[in-house]
This record gives C-alpha cells, sequence and structure tokens, in this order.
C-alpha cells in the first residue's frame, strides 16, 4: 500500500502528479489556510506532509498525528518547525537549501537598490500624477555602487549578496556573523568579519539575512537603529519578528535612518499599520524567492524528500539526521 500524504497548501500540478505516482495524496490546491486544529486533522492517518513556510509543527501537533514521520518544508528557513519536539517525537524535517540561494540574492540586491534610489516613493508620485517638473534633489537617495554593505548573517544567501555586492558594484563588504568565515570563502565574497557594533555604525545597507530563532527576535530595534548612520538604509529578507517593526516605523518617521526595505514581517501577512504610513519603506509580500524556476525547484526538492525518504528510506536534505540513524 502507498504512504499517505498532504499536502498543506497549493503546489504546482506536474509536483503533485508526481507525488501521486508514490503516494495516496490529499490536496489542498484550493489553498485554503488551517488552522492548528484543522491541520492536526487533516494529518490523521499521514506518514508524509509538504509544508509552506507558515504551518507550525509543534509538539501539540506531534502528539495528536501518531502516524507522522516526516515534514518536508518547501522552504530554507524552518523557524515553523519545533525541530527539538520533532526530533523528540522521531519525526524527519527537511527543508530546501542551495536551489533558492541565488535567486534570494538577487531580491535582496533589488530591495537594497529599490530602497536606496527610493524607486516605491517615486513610482508612487508619478502614478499619483504629482509629476509636473524636474527638480535637482527630487527623490535623491543615496549611491550604491561603491558604498559599504553590512551584512547580518553569513549562511549561503549572504554570502551571494556579498559577491554581488564586492565584484558587481564595488562596495566595501562587511559582516556579522555566529562564526568567522573560512580565509578562502571570505576572500572569495570579498568580505570582512567586524562586530555588531561596527557593522550597524559602518553600513551604508545592512542587510538582514540571519535565521529566525527565540534569540533572534528584535535583533534590530530601536536602540541598534541609533547606532546606524541617518543616511543609511535596512534590507530585512529573513523573517519577520527579527525587526522591531513598530521601532522601525518611529526610526523612518524621525529620521534615524533614510529608509527601509522589507520582505518579511512579524505576524504576516499583516503589516504593521505604522509601517503601511511611512513614505520611506519599501514593502514587498515575502517574495524574495519568487521567480518560477526557483519556486518549481524548491518544491521538487520537498518532493524529493517526501519520496527519498518514505519510498526509498533516505531524505535529500534532512535537517535533524539523528533521527534515521537513531
Ligand atoms: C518561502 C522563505 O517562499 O525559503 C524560505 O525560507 O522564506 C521563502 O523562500 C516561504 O518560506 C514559503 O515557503
Amino acid at each position: 500500500m502507498k504512504p499517505s500524504i498532504l499536502v498543506a497548501r497549493a503546489v504546482f500540478p506536474q509536483i503533485l502528479t508526481l507525488l501521486e505516482q508514490h503516494f495516496e495524496v490529499t490536496a489542498n490546491q484550493d489553498d485554503t489556510v488551517w488552522t492548528p486544529a484543522e491541520l492536526i486533522q487533516q494529518l490523521q492517518g499521514k506518514q508524509g506532509v509538504f509544508t509552506t513556510g507558515s504551518q507550525r509543527i509543534d509538539a501539540q501537533l506531534l502528539a495528536a498525528c501518531p502516524d507522522l514521520k516526516i515534514c518536508a518544508n518547501m522552504a530554507v528557513g524552518y523557524n515553523n518547525f519545533d525541530l527539538n519536539a520533532m526530533t523528540a517525537a522521531g519525526v524527519l524535517a527537511t527543508n530546501t537549501p542551495d536551489v533558492l540561494t541565488e535567486t534570494t540574492a538577487d531580491f535582496g540586491f533589488a530591495l537594497i537598490m529599490a530602497t536606496a534610489r527610493r524607486m516605491a516613493e517615486s513610482e508612487r508620485f508619478l502614478r499619483a500624477g504629482l509629476w509636473t517638473s524636474w527638480r535637482y534633489d527630487m527623490f535623491a537617495g543615496s549611491d550604491v555602487y561603491g558604498s559599504t554593505l553590512g551584512i547580518l548573517g553569513m549562511g549561503r544567501i549572504g554570502q551571494a549578496i556579498a559577491r554581488r555586492g564586492a565584484h558587481g558594484f564595488g562596495m566595501k563588504v562587511i559582516y556579522h556573523n555566529r562564526s568567522r568565515l573560512d580565509a578562502a570563502t571570505e576572500s572569495a565574497c570579498g568580505a570582512t568579519l567586524v562586530s555588531k557594533q561596527e557593522l550597524l555604525a559602518q553600513s551604508d545597507h545592512l542587510i538582514l539575512v540571519l535565521p529566525y530563532s527565540p534569540e533572534a527576535h528584535h535583533t534590530i530595534g530601536a536602540a541598534e537603529l541609533a547606532q546606524m548612520k541617518p543616511t543609511a538604509t535596512l534590507v530585512n529578507i529573513a523573517r519577520g519578528g527579527i525587526v522591531d517593526d513598530a521601532a522601525l516605523a518611529a526610526a523612518l518617521k524621525q529620521g534615524t535612518i533614510a529608509a527601509a526595505g522589507l520582505d518579511v514581517f512579524d505576524g504576516e501577512p499583516n503589516v504593521h499599520p505604522d509601517l503601511l504610513t511611512v513614505p520611506n519603506v519599501v514593502l514587498t509580500p515575502h517574495i524574495a524567492s519568487a521567480t518560477m524556476p526557483t519556486r518549481l525547484a524548491m518544491a521538487q526538492l520537498a518532493a524529493d524528500n517526501l519520496i527519498g525518504f518514505l519510498v526509498n528510506g533516505k531524505a535529500m536534505t534532512p535537517l535533524n539526521p539523528q533521527v534515521v540513524t537513531a
């Protein structure tokens, strides 16, 4: 008998067809956003689940779903998983690293440029019919080329952004990370390790690419924003909650920093109302990995993890491989 799986959100039809070759599939092509209780109900009798970043897998859910063996996230970030609880319950967790690195780095860079060069603000101005003449300082922003790029979190995506900055835009690249990169990687990225304080004080453009954890909550709040240059920009493509959105909105209003670009929000898809009233912030709806080829590659890898584990006994990109070897 084929194993049973749940695909928790809508997915590419060809990925569904692939999964149906190996599993009894319960799909959600209507893309209903289930409550935790509904998710538990849908998961009854399922050995695997294809998740996106928004289904919380925690001890309570695991206790209520004793047949579950694997949760395959279609995301590189996995803060929706309580990994310790999953490991304790003997449930394998997988994510989708690598396939989205360059696409996400492209978007991070796009957001740096849109923020520095005030693209959203000026487009709103034009669409509102307010463009009546040229003026020497109209939407004058800050330079990206030749400036100092600060990167907080230097994993795969941080490194890909560093390479773009150092080699494409002649930037001085500084970074802060839990651990220092090896010398060869530092040199390939053209990046220098600095303290968090130096990163805040020296960056012309600061981008956040660190994973979310409870310790990372409000890594950037009022105190950190106050240490940045008044001309600096801040971009967050990591996770909501890493930035204190209310403090950021206040800093943008007061001119503590010049501008911000945000792809992720605490409590998304809800956005802090203060951010919606501030002109000098570019807001995008969590789309950093959103190109069709990359989203397809992410879905394929999540499917391959389910097939690899439930059919062939080996997942491609496990997060807690000790579950299998234990
Ligand atoms: C996902 C992301 O699209 O991979 C991640 O961690 O943030 C995005 O690429 C999102 O999490 C939905 O799965």
